[in-house]
């Protein structure tokens, strides 16, 4: 046996392993995307533990068991590998702050309260920044970025966009530095923070598709309204993801 060939041998091994594991570390993420969707982008909007019946959480919207929260990851995943650019937002809430009902003395869950000339409608706890409940239940090495919203005490935010001082998050920024013209949308709620984050998508100027079997709403009729309300603003609501309408919508 030549024991320089097989020292060869497999330091030739070892250097291939390694380009191999350093591509993977590196750039999926950083690298422009190419092909049919290099200019779309995927906005998961708030798939959080405490906004699922799945990890019983405080504010859990129906239809958010296991089940969903499988098809929601599986179709990110299959829109990531597509050549989608990956974001998610997430509710980042201090625990003083304004939407919650016990931070108002006498105040209910689910009421409707005037704040400084706005509705504010009085939720559970929730979402409180670095607890087990506003964890992204999805895989988050997947997400270019994830933006959080909702952290200013005083102020709500349903949109990625902006809370309802009118203080921008870093999102419309990130996503026209990198050329983004087309968004996907979907998560929850879809009557809340999906509906507000998709209206204010379309008036950045994007063209908006929200995934209507991906989203789930707090409550029926809200959710029915949601729906109007962005088809009439000329967002496209497709019944169920589908790459190859979306090839065609954009092209
Ligand atoms: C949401 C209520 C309060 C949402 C966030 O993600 O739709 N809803 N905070
Ligand atoms: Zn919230």
């Amino acid at each position: 046996m030549n024991k320089e060939l097989i020292i060869l041998g497999l330091t030739m091994v070892l250097v291939v392993l390694a380009g191999f594991s350093g591509a993977k570390g590196q750039s999926r993420k950083e690298s422009p995307r190419e092909g049919a969707f290099a200019k779309a982008a995927v906005i998961v909007v708030d798939v959080q533990g405490d906004f699922t019946e799945w990890k019983k959480g405080s504010l859990a919207v129906p239809g958010t068991d296991k089940t969903y929260v499988d098809m929601v990851r599986k179709a990110t995943s299959l829109l990531s590998k597509a050549g989608f650019t990956m974001y998610a937002t997430q509710d980042w809430h201090p625990s003083d702050h304004v939407s919650f009902y016990t931070n108002h003395p006498g105040k209910k869950a689910f009421e409707t309260v005037d704040i400084g000339g706005r509705k504010q409608v009085l939720w559970p706890p929730h979402c409180v920044q670095g607890t087990e409940g506003a964890k992204v239940l999805v895989d988050n090495n997947i997400f270019l970025a994830i933006v959080k919203k909702g952290q200013d005490k005083d102020f709500d935010s349903y949109s990625g966009f902006q809370d309802d001082g009118g203080a921008k998050t870093e999102l419309d920024r990130i996503l026209k530095a990198r050329g983004i013209e087309w968004l996907v949308i979907y998560g929850i709620a879809t009557d809340y923070c999906v509906k507000a984050t998709a209206m204010d998508a379309i008036a950045c100027g994007y063209k908006v598709v929200v995934i209507e079997e991906l989203c789930r709403g707090v409550a029926k009729e809200t959710t029915q309204k949601a729906l109007d309300e962005m088809k009439a603003k000329g967002i496209v609501v497709m019944r169920s993801l589908d790459l190859e309408a979306l090839r065609k919508l954009w092209r």
